[in-house]
Formats: structure tokens, C-alpha cells, sequence
């Protein structure tokens, strides 16, 4: 087998003009490459402006609506014209019709699977054309519409692209209530010619099980060769230590060595041919999500917040007939325990024997231009979910099977997938063509990704069952679309999964109940997983959260706008500084979003007079609501077993419900959860008039800790100090410290504020809580006084002290990128604090223009 790429420029040109706008003027030469998308060509080449500044995104939906055609030359030798040859097309977004010197030689029409066409006759020795043509996938979308049997409804937004449903797309490409709409197109993987005479080794599956000694463990390895004629041929498979990568790289440098190996002589059929085998390894390192490793768990105990090691990752390499597979593998137990119990029925993850508080967010794309989407920023975004004290994530049902990078990093860092197969809110077509297109796509995305020790469970789609109930029609005909809702998900998703995958649990849709269970998971708490919206989509205050007893939260989120410096990248300071001017508005999606922000400044704060301070109050708000969510649910352990905050990142500068900024900046919900989802915490809250502190212990060792509530007013004295009696609190659990009454404390709720401090070992970290809402407290002017010092490290220590306390104090670098090791600070007086701000990309800069860029921002800064 030989593979080469084709990495030349390709010219692009318009294959229609009707839907170009006048004055729009296309360069004659304008040329492309791949991996790459057409709006991002079209932008380098000033032809569209910047689609995510101010209201630009209206003036490029037109590339959408167009088919466009890339031509290349290659050339091919004749060594490359022996046995068959073919060319491969993966990331192929969406309706791509491949011709070679003139002959068409396939259509991709679905951009989650791989494209294989054959092209033996149409090449020549020599020089050789290639011309890929973009046909629109929203055109080919209105004429699926016209012909299906009765309507498949799904949602829109304010900027859409019709009919997103009826085709394999990522879905939120069309707009989405936090995206943009760009219905791109392009590949965005290496086009690959390929010459064979004897066929393709396509997948490679691998579980792991421990052996009976407890320390060796079994790889049970499934080849899947696509053979093109009968043939003896001789697989061989490998482990080694080194990590393979995503894309086949050997990281850590040194020389790996075989662990294991194993050879197997196979009679080939024409077609599929499946290869069985099992390796056993000696004594391998073993994976865990990120903190639940022995190791980490006893880093927790010593000092609290550690940096968590990376996982071990080693590599499956298989071989045969010339085609060689390196892929990563891992040593793990998994398993996603769903089962009848007295409170309904249970969700949650065991791993290596260790039940493990899912604590995450939820991924969407990371980009809307897939060509900005580097390596880099993957990284960014998956070690932030892990340094805010997270171990998963959901890939949602509305984005895409994510690029290989993703997983590698998972893998390494310990980070539970939750994934989902991408169908989200909406009815979808059952007819034959649809259901036949959809089964190659799952057969082909879970051989792809099984092996990834990562991931932790599949489902079959966000909200589909839900969904059903959304729409006129479906509501009119349930009987309809439950059918053709069950002949989707069950008769083809799921039955592709469970054939591909027996090791996994198949989840059928995110909400739900649990096998064969069709009622609408929004509103029960009982049984299986619920997205929990009424505090943001009902309106309801952040107390809400405490009406329920959830098993597993795998949505819930609540919004804030943008920090000043992210704003400043989308909106022109002197025009659009408003949270009412149209640009503001226009990057808010959530119907009436800004108003739910506003309704809830009032609720609880003093509404702000400047738009730089409702900005920053707003971030505050966002992480004080999901603050009470977690606090609560992580203190239901173990009946809730799950908190996965909607949504870690944003694919454009928007406001939302992310918990880092499309820029990478993290608001002040990140830096929250980083405190709010620690290993060993305190869960300080109050419900139903009364405070209760629990310790929440997540690690399998016991611990004694010492806990003090103190009650201060709001000069800082401290008006009465309890020390807790100590109690042991076991591994893998929540236990309640400290109950009373507010009206039993002695004061009046608005003059004081609760100030609790865990300590054990070298751990120390406290929680604050006031006894009514804030804007009924008079608090006192503080003067907050800050200094800047570098260190030989180059990272910025701030020391902050304060003659009165300061609540959800903010430090903020504008657009100095970087993270703060702590944000949203309580400073009590007498007590100065050091906050360490390092920098996420190199730069040269002073202490000096540090200090003049940090803004300081408390809640009596508000007032
Ligand atoms: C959910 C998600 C998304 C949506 C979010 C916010 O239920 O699944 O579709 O963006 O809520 O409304």
C-alpha cells in the first residue's frame, strides 16, 4: 500500500453567480488548500469582512447559498498505477462531488463519515486533475424538505439556515441559541490518494480487562480489514510504551519498547474481514480520570488544589499487507452503572471499582470557522476544564464527532467523555436513504473512537424525545414521530452502537429515564439524567435549584454577557457600549436573554449604572447560579452523582452560557468552579431559611478536617466564631457540619455575612455566604489596595488587602492572556491575599504595565 497527500493550491471560483450579491467581486486567482474551509478563503481574501464583528454575520450568509468548485494538479508516477488506486476524503463538510480529469468518481454526502471512491481508470501517468465542487448544503436541505412524506420540524433561531436537520452537517452551523450562522464548507482533513492491490486495515477496537492477578491486563484487539480479494495475510499487533498520539506522534521522547506482541495468519474474504486477538501486558500503569488516581488522591490530601498528572497512555500498533495503525491505549476498568433503586434510577461512573462524581461542562465546537480550530486551542480549553478541578465533558449532540486531538488529550489528561451522536432538538426523517446514510456514519465514528479509554458512554442524541413535544406537528401526530423518532435512534443509532461497541452503556437520548422509556426527562429528578433549565429558560430564581434531587445534571446553565476586553473584539466602543444597542443584542441568541440577566440584577443586586459594571455583575451572577446548583447537588452524594455545567466554551464572541470566552479568557464561573468542584470543599448554602455546611470529600481516603463558621459584619468584626466539633468523613462522601436557622443566628440577615474556613493538612479554604440577598446590605466602602510583583518565573503576584470586607472581588488583565490561580475573592481585613496570574502565551511585559492594565472590581463598586 502507498498513500500521498494532496497538498497543492487549488483554485476557487463560484460555480453560480445568481446568489453572489452585487459588489461582491471575487479575485480570478483565487486559490484554497486543504485542510481548509471556503468563508475563511474568502476573508483572507477581503472578499467577506470578519463574520463575527458587529453585524457582519447578515452580510455572509450569501456563501452558504453557493456551490463552489476547487481544481488542482497532481501528479502521478508509474510505480502509484500498479494494483487499484483511490482517493480518500475525511472532514469532507458536506456535498462534495469528486471528479478526476473530468470522470465523477463520488459524492460525499455526509460530513461525519469517511468518503473511499475508487479512481483506478481515471488516472494517468503524469499530470492529473483534481476539481472538488461545494454544492450548498443548505439548497440540497430544501430539497430533501420537498420530499418527505410529512414535515420534520426543528428548531431555528433568530439567524438560520432551513431545514439543518435533513442533513448530516454539524448541526449548529445554522445558527444556534449561542451561535452564529455559517453553513461552511470545505475538508478539513489531508486529502489522501491511496494505492492497493490487496485492501485497507480501516479500524483497529480495543477493550482492556484486568487479569486475575490483579496486576497483568488483557487487551482484546479487533482488526477490521476491507479486503479486495481473497488472500492470506499475516496481522501483527503490538504494544508499546510512548504514546502514539492522535495522529500517530511518538511524544515523550525517549525510545519505547515492546510490551507485548502478537501475530495472527488470516484467510481473507473479498469485503469485510474481521481479526480477533487478545495481548496481555504486564503490570501496566493504570488510567484514571483526572484526581482519582492514588497518586493524585494522595497529592489532594497534602495540599488541596494539586496540578494532576497526566495519564499513562501506550500504543496499540497493528500491521498488515503495508498498512500500519498506531493508536492510543489505556488500562481501565469502565462502566456506566444505570439500575433500579429506591430513589428511581441511578446514573453514574465507576471507575477501577471507584464510583466518580461526574464533575464537568459541556462541549460545543470550538470554533465556527473550522479553519481558526488549532491543536492549541484544544489544549487550552481541556487543561482549563482539568485545572478548574474538572474530570468530564459532553460532547453535545449539536456539534460534531470531535477531531482526533481531542481525544488524545482526554485520554491523557483523565477527562470522562460523555458523547453524544450528533442529532440535537429536532424531529428527523426516517425514510430508507436517511436511515442507511446515519448507519454508516455511527459504524464508522465508533470504530474510529472506541478505543479512546476516555469515553465513558454513548448517546443517541440532545433532546430528541424532548423535542418531540416542541413542535405543532409532532404534537398533533405523536404516534408518527415517536415511530419514526424510535426507527432513528433505536432501530439505527443504537443498533449500530451496540454492534460496534458492546463495552460501552448506550444512553439513548440526553435527557432521558432509561431504556425504553419515552417520557421527557425535563422536569423528573428520579431516574437517569435531566437538563435542569427552570432557573435560566423558566425564569425561576437561583433557589430553584434546590427543588429538585437529581441523580445526574447533564445540562443546566445560566448566562452572562461578555467581560470588556472580549466585547471590545466584536462591538465599536463609541456605538454599540449598551446592553440594549443592536449590536450588543445581536451577539445575544437566548430569546430574551438579556432581559433574564436584568430581571435577576434586580432580584438579588443593586442594578448598575454603567455598562462596564452590568458586565462584570453579570459574570458574578453566572457563577454564584451555578454555585448554589453544584453546592447543593454535590452535598446529595450519592443519590446525585453528576453536575455537567452547560457549557464550557463559545464557537464566537457572544454572550452566553460559557464558563471560558471564545478568546480563551475564563470568566469568573471558571475560576468559581475551580473552587466550587475541589476534591475537599465546603458546601456552605441556605434553603428554606436555613444554613447548612457540609464537607464534600471525592477522594477514597477519610479525613478529618477542622471547620470554623464565623458570623462579620460588614465593618469586618466578627460577631460570634464556632468551631466545629471534628467529625471523620469518609471517602467518597458529603456530610453535613453545621445546621441553624437564620433567625436563630442573633442578628438581622442584612448586617452580617457567614464566613466558614475547612483546614486539614496543608489545606485551607473557606466560603462565604450572606443571609438575604445582597442588594439589601448596607455594605461598607472598602479601600482595596493591590501590588504587582514578577516572579523568576515570569508569573505576576498580586497581593490584595482591605480594610473591610470585599465580596466577589475581581481581578481582570483585559486582554492579557492568561490565567489568575484565584478570582471572585472574599477579603476580609487583617488578611492579605497573593493571586497569581500567569501568562498563557509568551510576552514580554513589565510589572509596571501589568498593574496598569489589572482592574480590581468588587460589589460595593456597584453601588
Ligand atoms: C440545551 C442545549 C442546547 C442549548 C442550551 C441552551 O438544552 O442542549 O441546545 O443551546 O440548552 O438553551
Amino acid at each position: 500500500m502507498k498513500t500521498s497527500f494532496i497538498n497543492g493550491t487549488f483554485t476557487l471560483s463560484p460555480c453560480n453567480k445568481y446568489t453572489i450579491p452585487e459588489g461582491i467581486k471575487l479575485p480570478q486567482d483565487m486559490t484554497i488548500k486543504f485542510p481548509g474551509d471556503i468563508h475563511s478563503t474568502l476573508i483572507r481574501n477581503k472578499c467577506i469582512p470578519d463574520p463575527y464583528y458587529r453585524l457582519n454575520e447578515l452580510d455572509v450568509q450569501w456563501v452558504g447559498k453557493t456551490d463552489w468548485q476547487a481544481e488542482t494538479e497532481f501528479t502521478v508516477s508509474k510505480s502509484f498505477l500498479a494494483g487499484r488506486q483511490f482517493i480518500e476524503l475525511e472532514d469532507a463538510d458536506t456535498f462534495v462531488r469528486v471528479f478526476i480529469n473530468g470522470n465523477e468518481a463520488g459524492l460525499c454526502e455526509n460530513f461525519f463519515r469517511k468518503w473511499r471512491f475508487e479512481i483506478t481508470d481515471f488516472l494517468h501517468e503524469g499530470k492529473n486533475k483534481l476539481r472538488l465542487v461545494f454544492e450548498s448544503s443548505e439548497r440540497h436541505a430544501c430539497e430533501k424538505a420537498k420530499t418527505l412524506s410529512h414535515p420534520a420540524p426543528c428548531s431555528v433561531y433568530d439567524i438560520f439556515s432551513p431545514h439543518r436537520n435533513l442533513v448530516r452537517k454539524t448541526q449548529c452551523n445554522a445558527g444556534w441559541d449561542w451561535g452564529i450562522c455559517l453553513m461552511v464548507c470545505g475538508v478539513y482533513k489531508p486529502i489522501k490518494l491511496v494505492q492497493t492491490a490487496t485492501g485497507f486495515l480501516d479500524y483497529v477496537q480495543t477493550t482492556t480487562e484486568p487479569d486475575k492477578n490483579g496486576k497483568d491486563w488483557n487487551v482484546c484487539v479487533k482488526a477490521i480489514y476491507n479486503s479486495l480479494k481473497p488472500v492470506k495475510t499475516n496481522f501483527s499487533f503490538s504494544v508499546s510504551d510512548g504514546s502514539a498520539g492522535g495522529d500517530g506522534r511518538v511524544t515523550d521522547g525517549r525510545a519505547s519498547q515492546v510490551l507485548s506482541e502478537k501475530s495472527v495468519s488470516v484467510q481473507l474474504v473479498p469485503g469485510e474481514n474481521i481479526i480477533e486477538t487478545t495481548l496481555t501486558v504486564k503490570n501496566p500503569d493504570v488510567w484514571w480520570p483526572a484526581g482519582c488516581s492514588p497518586e493524585d488522591e494522595k497529592k489532594i490530601a497534602e495540599n488541596g488544589l494539586p496540578l494532576f498528572k497526566d495519564n499513562t497512555i501506550y500504543t496499540l500498533t497493528a500491521k498488515a499487507a503495508g498498512s500500519v495503525i498506531k493508536q492510543n491505549l489505556a488500562f481501565r476498568k469502565l462502566e456506566a452503572v444505570s439500575e433500579k433503586d429506591e430513589h428511581g434510577r441511578c446514573l453514574y461512573f465507576k471507575v477501577n471499582g471507584k464510583p466518580v462524581y461526574a464533575k464537568g461542562s459541556n462541549w460545543i465546537p470550538c470554533y465556527a470557522l473550522p479553519e481558526r480550530q488549532t491543536p492549541e486551542k484544544y489544549d487550552h480549553l481541556l487543561s482549563s476544564l482539568v485545572a478548574a478541578n474538572q474530570n468530564c465533558i459532553r460532547v453535545w449532540g449539536g456539534g460534531l464527532y470531535e477531531k482526533d486531538v481531542f481525544y488524545d488529550l482526554c485520554d491523557r489528561k483523565g477527562i470522562l467523555i460523555w458523547h453524544d451522536c450528533m442529532f440535537a432538538c429536532s424531529t428527523y426523517p426516517a425514510d430508507k436513504e436517511f436511515l442507511d446514510n446515519v448507519r454508516l456514519e455511527i459504524r464508522h465514528q465508533v470504530r474510529r473512537l472506541s478505543h479512546h479509554p476516555s469515553i465513558a458512554l454513548w448517546c443517541g442524541n440532545n433532546e430528541n424525545l424532548g423535542a418531540i413535544t416542541w413542535y405543532e406537528e409532532s404534537r398533533k401526530n405523536r404516534d408518527l414521530y415517536v415511530v419514526d423518532y424510535d426507527r432513528l435512534n433505536e432501530g439505527t443509532v443504537g443498533d449500530e452502537v451496540r454492534k460496534n461497541d458492546p463495552s460501552r452503556l448506550w444512553w439513548s437520548s440526553s435527557p432521558c429515564s432509561g431504556d425504553d422509556d419515552f417520557a421527557d426527562n425535563w422536569h423528573s429528578d428520579g431516574r437517569g439524567d435531566m437538563h435542569y433549565w427552570s432557573v435560566w429558560h423558566e425564569k425561576k430564581p437561583f433557589e430553584a435549584y434546590y427543588d429538585i434531587t437529581p441523580r445526574f445534571v447533564s445540562e443546566f446553565g445560566y448566562q452572562s454577557l461578555p467581560s470588556l476586553s472580549e466585547t471590545r473584539t466584536f462591538a465599536d466602543e463609541k456605538t454599540d457600549f449598551n446592553i440594549t444597542s443592536p449590536v450588543f443584542e445581536f451577539h445575544q441568541r437566548s430569546p430574551g436573554g438579556n432581559s433574564i440577566i436584568f430581571e435577576n440584577f434586580a432580584r438579588y443586586f443593586r442594578v448598575p449604572a454603567t455598562f462596564g459594571d452590568m458586565l462584570y455583575l453579570s459574570q458574578v451572577q453566572q457563577a454564584l447560579a451555578i454555585k448554589t446548583a453544584v453546592d447543593y447537588w454535590r452535598s446529595l452524594r450519592p443519590v446525585c452523582m453528576g453536575a455537567i455545567i452547560w457549557q464550557l466554551n463559545d464557537l464566537w464572541p457572544v454572550s452566553s452560557w460559557a464558563s471560558i470566552e471564545y478568546s480563551g479568557k475564563w470568566k469568573l464561573l471558571h475560576y468559581a468552579a475551580k473552587q466550587f468542584f475541589a476534591p475537599i470543599g465546603l458546601s456552605l448554602y441556605k434553603k428554606d431559611g436555613e444554613v447548612k455546611c457540609f464537607v464534600l470529600n471525592d477522594t477514597s481516603r477519610s479525613i478529618t478536617p477542622s471547620v470554623t463558621i464565623k458570623l462579620v459584619d460588614f465593618a469586618g468584626k466578627v460577631l460570634k466564631e464556632e468551631k466545629i466539633p471534628t467529625k471523620t468523613v469518609s471517602g467518597e462522601s458529603s456530610v453535613c457540619c453545621y445546621s441553624k436557622k437564620i433567625e436563630e443566628l442573633g442578628f438581622a440577615p442584612n448586617t452580617f455575612f457567614i464566613y466558614a474556613e475547612i483546614s486539614f493538612g496543608n489545606i485551607k479554604s473557606s466560603e462565604t455566604l450572606f443571609c438575604t440577598q445582597p442588594k439589601k446590605c448596607e455594605l461598607e466602602k472598602p479601600n482595596v489596595k493591590f501590588s504587582v510583583k514578577k516572579d523568576k518565573a515570569g508569573a505576576f503576584l498580586i497581593t490584595l488587602t482591605a480594610d473591610k470586607p470585599v465580596f466577589y472581588t475581581s481581578l481582570d488583565a483585559g486582554n492579557i492572556p492568561g490565567i489568575f490561580s484565584r478570582n471572585m475573592l472574599t477579603l476580609i481585613p487583617g488578611k492579605p491575599e497573593t493571586v497569581t496570574f500567569r501568562l498563557t502565551k509568551d510576552r514580554k511585559l513589565t510589572e509596571q504595565s501589568f498593574g496598569k492594565k489589572l482592574t480590581v472590581t468588587s460589589l460595593r463598586d456597584i453601588y
